[in-house]
């Protein structure tokens, strides 16, 4: 035990965190434990609900291994046995470089990249090795015991040939009878590797296999209500986080970056030391409120009126970009009145298919309508006729749309003063280049689209997109450099994948064997870098509609999550220091490799080798023929003009660790920079053709005129006039915390020391009003479900908003969990999920 003490002062001084020593001082006791005593029964509250997770392994010794303290001493440099990328669904990309002894991993340490703020690292990364040799570890294939409850706990192993054999005998009987689609690849998002990862190898399976693959459903509204303005798609709408050096302003707007974008938050602090200025508003003075310059509480989901209030202000008060508007904006394009089309050229000509349908817009000098780019400039405003047609311009649809949101109504709406909404105009009109640092924040409720779409239109009107400094900033990602994902994804016998609904109905299919009145058999599920059980919203759809519906569930994973718990086999996977991978970083500039550091531990094999194994067992020996290997595979994805223009290949990769991809040499990534992704190269005000997201049978004929020009849409659940708020009154979110990334990390013990247990976050007044004080347990509840935890009262949030940080697992509750009690419907437009449209009320318990 003299060992114990020695290697907590040593440690105390040579590691950044010193609170890594009261961990270490338990290691000893950790590596002789089982799971289901061990450092979970120090807490009370943990007893209680330790009872599933224990029956898990008790006395079986099929999970867990445990971080050797022992080993864990001064690591040394010879010691880095390789570099690799951490790849969990944070939405950055930390490198590291591994320190190995032994054969295990006893260190990671942060690496560089080519600028200094973008070397990163969180706990989590710095901490991974205690999930790699963790007590939720899964060594070996497992299936659940014959005659037992799923869920129960009860697992028996068994050998990689068995499993294979039975999940080819099961795949391949529902397809002969079912169809090929009643087996269900759920992907998540665990592993952000190219191959190994959520749009990797388990793609080609599904493909070669015919699989249903619902529409995914995350993070999916910002990026589609910004993508009417800027035509960026879904995701990738931000500039580089390098590029707020170059902001006078940046307006944090439904995100948190000092949690959970890190590297965002890295140059923003950089920046506020040369004098930029940092806003934010949000419902709750969250982490950045307190960081910022200035702090603007709103009331949640009612940030598109404040936008579209903002804008027509600027406009009312001649604020706006006018130059920025002509050269950059569709603003003098023309709408026929009669189809709400824009006036093109193929309205007068046949226009061939590979010609450009060039635009109309209005010659004041000449007074006639003319091809945009040809005549002496065109109007801004009006509505002419020409050749019979009515046409009036984009610009003036646009005001007119906006001048029914005025400031005073959106004082009633937002709960903000005219002055801060005033002074936020003029903000956006008269700041140099103003960054908005926009995340998911306002993306989880029903109208996030119209929220973000809004303000793109606000950003656009003040010339504060495409430019140096201007624009969003959240998530980056270099999309020029395309890798080539059909090679790795259409192998011989391709089929393709089915995506005919999306997540959000996946239980109602399930349930009724049926979708839109047709058959639509679904028989079993595959959690592939997934913890689904625990990720989507309303839990209880899954556990009593999807669930008893399937006749087999397979989780692929490392840590006996809820979904592994729930399922019928579990395959144990490699983590991210046991295969080889690289990435596409997010909001850095790079393409990184991972090493293979060390082998993975017990039975686990990583995704590369066991989709191999799955599909030769199918019969698919043409698309995973027996000898390749990873590099085989990897050497498809690099392939392609856009890869070799920025001269990626595998060998480089290995032997640099990371490759720059810069558009524009020297300077940081701008979208838009030239010109935007829209059909006209123009941020576009009005829409001409829109689309829902994902078309899955709904009836959209209605709400298709609506969705030309930008407009306020209430939000489902937490609108003050909503029906639920009849009922209940409290609001509930979630929290992206720095302690997890979703449910990853979920039993780090180094991070479950810093936060040891789930707690409900309630305003004082609330609190008061209930007559709960700071750690009392309550019941939160709504018709959905209800989750028993301890309360803790956060002076941070507004009356009438609650709050809860995700990712805690099922049996980590007293009773009952976060995830039951969440929004489970989707906007028809969006087709996103809205976890945070959600009310609730609490008693004590
Ligand atoms: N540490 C950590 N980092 C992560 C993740 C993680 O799990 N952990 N997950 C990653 C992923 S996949 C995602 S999607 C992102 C999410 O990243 P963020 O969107 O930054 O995180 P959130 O915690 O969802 O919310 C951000 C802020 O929005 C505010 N907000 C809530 N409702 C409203 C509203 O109506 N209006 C406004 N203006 N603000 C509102 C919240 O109070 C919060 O401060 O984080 C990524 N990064
Ligand atoms: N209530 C509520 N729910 C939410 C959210 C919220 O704000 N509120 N946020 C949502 C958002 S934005 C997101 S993006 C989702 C994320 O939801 P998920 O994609 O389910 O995210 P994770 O919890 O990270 O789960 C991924 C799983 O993959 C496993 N894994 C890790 N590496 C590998 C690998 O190499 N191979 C395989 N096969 N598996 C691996 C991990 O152990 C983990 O169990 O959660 C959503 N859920
Ligand atoms: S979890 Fe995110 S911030 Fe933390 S090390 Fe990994 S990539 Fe970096
Ligand atoms: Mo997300």
């Amino acid at each position: 035990m003299g060992k114990r003490g020695m290697h907590a002062s040593t440690l105390r001084s040579s590691y950044p965190f010193e609170l890594r020593a009261p961990l270490l001082a338990r290691g000893g006791e950790m590596s002789n434990r089982n799971s289901a005593q061990g450092g979970l029964t120090r807490r009370g509250f943990l007893k209680a609900t330790s009872a599933a997770a224990g029956a898990a392994v008790v006395g079986s010794n099929l999970v867990g291994c445990a971080f050797d303290a022992a080993n864990a001493g001064e690591p040394t440099e010879d010691e880095i046995a390789g570099y690799g990328v951490c790849r969990s669904n944070c939405m950055q990309s930390c490198r590291y470089a591994a320190h190995v002894r032994d054969g295990k991993i006893v260190r990671l340490e942060p690496a560089d990249y080519g600028e200094d703020l973008y070397r990163g690292s969180c706990l989590r990364g710095m901490s991974y090795m205690h999930r790699i040799y963790g007590e939720n570890r899964i060594k070996y294939p497992l299936r659940r015991v014959d005659g037992t409850e799923r869920g129960a706990g009860e697992w028996e192993r068994i050998t990689w040939d068995e499993a294979i054999a039975e999940i080819a005998q099961k795949f391949s009987s529902i397809a002969e009878e079912y169809g090929p689609q009643a087996v269900v690849f759920d992907f998540g998002t665990g592993n952000y590797g190219e191959i190994q990862g959520q749009t990797g190898i388990f793609n080609r399976l599904g493909s070669v296999m015919g699989v249903s693959k619902p529409a995914g459903m995350n993070d999916l509204s910002t990026g589609y209500g910004i993508d009417r303005v800027l035509g960026t798609g879904l995701m990738y709408f931000a500039n580089e986080a390098k590029s707020v050096l170059d902001s006078s302003h940046i307006v944090v707007w439904g995100s948190n970056p000092v949690h959970s974008t890190p590297q965002n938050w890295r140059w923003m602090q950089r920046a506020k030391e040369q004098g930029t200025r940092i806003i934010t508003i949000d419902p709750v003075k969250s982490a950045i409120a307190m960081k910022s310059d200035e702090y603007y509480p709103i009331k949640p989901t009612t940030d598109g009126y404040l936008a579209l209030a903002m804008s027509n202000y600027i406009i009312e008060n001649d604020l706006q970009d006018v130059e920025f508007i002509k050269k950059r904006t569709t603003a003098p394009f023309l709408v026929r009145q009669d189809t709400g089309m824009l006036l093109r050229k193929s309205d007068f000509e046949e226009v061939p298919e590979d010609a450009e349908d060039e635009f109309y817009v209005w010659d004041p000098e000449r007074n006639t309508a003319v091809l945009y780019g040809t005549g002496a400039g065109p109007a801004l405003e009006g509505s002419y006729e020409y050749e019979g047609i009515t046409v009036t311009t984009s610009y003036t649809l646009l005001k007119e749309q906006l001048s029914q949101y005025v400031v005073a109504d959106a004082v009633a709406e937002t709960g903000m003063t005219e002055e801060t909404i005033e002074h936020l105009a003029r903000m956006f009109a008269e700041g140099d280049a103003i960054s908005v640092n926009i995340s998911f924040g306002m993306d989880h409720y029903n109208n996030g689209y119209q929220s973000c779409w809004a303000i793109a239109i606000l950003m656009a009107l003040t010339g504060n997109v495409g430019r140096d400094g201007a624009g969003f900033t959240g998530i980056y990602l270099n999309t020029a450099l395309a890798l080539n994902i059909p090679g790795l994804w259409a192998a011989p016998g391709f089929k393709g994948m089915t995506t005919a609904f999306p997540m959000t109905l996946l239980h109602e299919v399930a349930r009724d064997q049926e979708y839109n009145g047709e058959p639509y058999p679904i028989k079993a599920m595959v959690a592939i870098l997934s913890n689904s059980a625990s990720n989507w919203p309303s839990q209880t759809n899954y556990l009593e509609e999807l669930l008893p519906n399937l006749d087999f569930l397979l989780a692929m994973d490392m840590e006996m999550t809820d979904t592994a718990r729930y399922s019928d086999m579990i395959l144990p996977i490699a983590s991210f220091y046991e295969n080889e991978d690289f990435r596409k970083a997010h909001n850095l500039p790079y393409i990184v490799h991972q090493d293979k550091v060390i082998d993975p531990p017990f039975e686990a094999k990583d995704d590369v080798e066991i989709a191999g194994l799955i599909g030769r067992a199918l019969g698919y020996a043409e698309a995973f023929p027996e000898e390749y290997t990873f590099d085989d595979y990897a050497n498809m994805l690099l392939s392609g003009p856009a890869v070799e223009a920025f001269g990626v290949s595998l060998d480089r990769l290995r032997k640099d660790g990371y490759i720059e991809l810069r558009t524009a040499p020297g300077k940081p990534g701008i979208v838009g920079r030239e010109k935007f992704p829209t059909e006209s190269g123009l941020a576009q005000l009005y829409t001409e053709k829109p689309a829902p997201r994902v078309m899955y049978g709904q009836d959209v004929t209605e709400r298709f005129p609506k969705e030309h020009l930008v407009y306020y849409q209430p939000s489902a659940e937490v609108n003050e006039r909503s029906e639920a708020a009849k009922t209940y009154p409290l609001v509930f979110i979630q929290e992206h915390t720095r302690w997890r990334t979703h449910s990853q990390w979920f039993n780090s013990p180094i991070l479950r020391e810093l936060d040891p247990e789930p707690l409900f976050k309630m305003s004082p007044e609330d609190a008061a009003d209930r007559g709960i004080a700071d750690r009392d347990v309550v019941e939160v509840f709504n018709d959905r479900g209800h989750m028993v935890v301890k309360a803790i009262i956060d002076p941070s949030l507004p009356k009438g908003m609650t709050r809860m940080p995700k990712g805690w697992q099922r049996d980590q509750f007293i009773e009952g969990g976060y995830q039951e009690l969440t929004y489970p419907h989707n906007d028809e437009w969006s087709v996103a999920f809205n976890f945070y449209d959600t009310r609730v009320d609490v008693k004590k318990r």
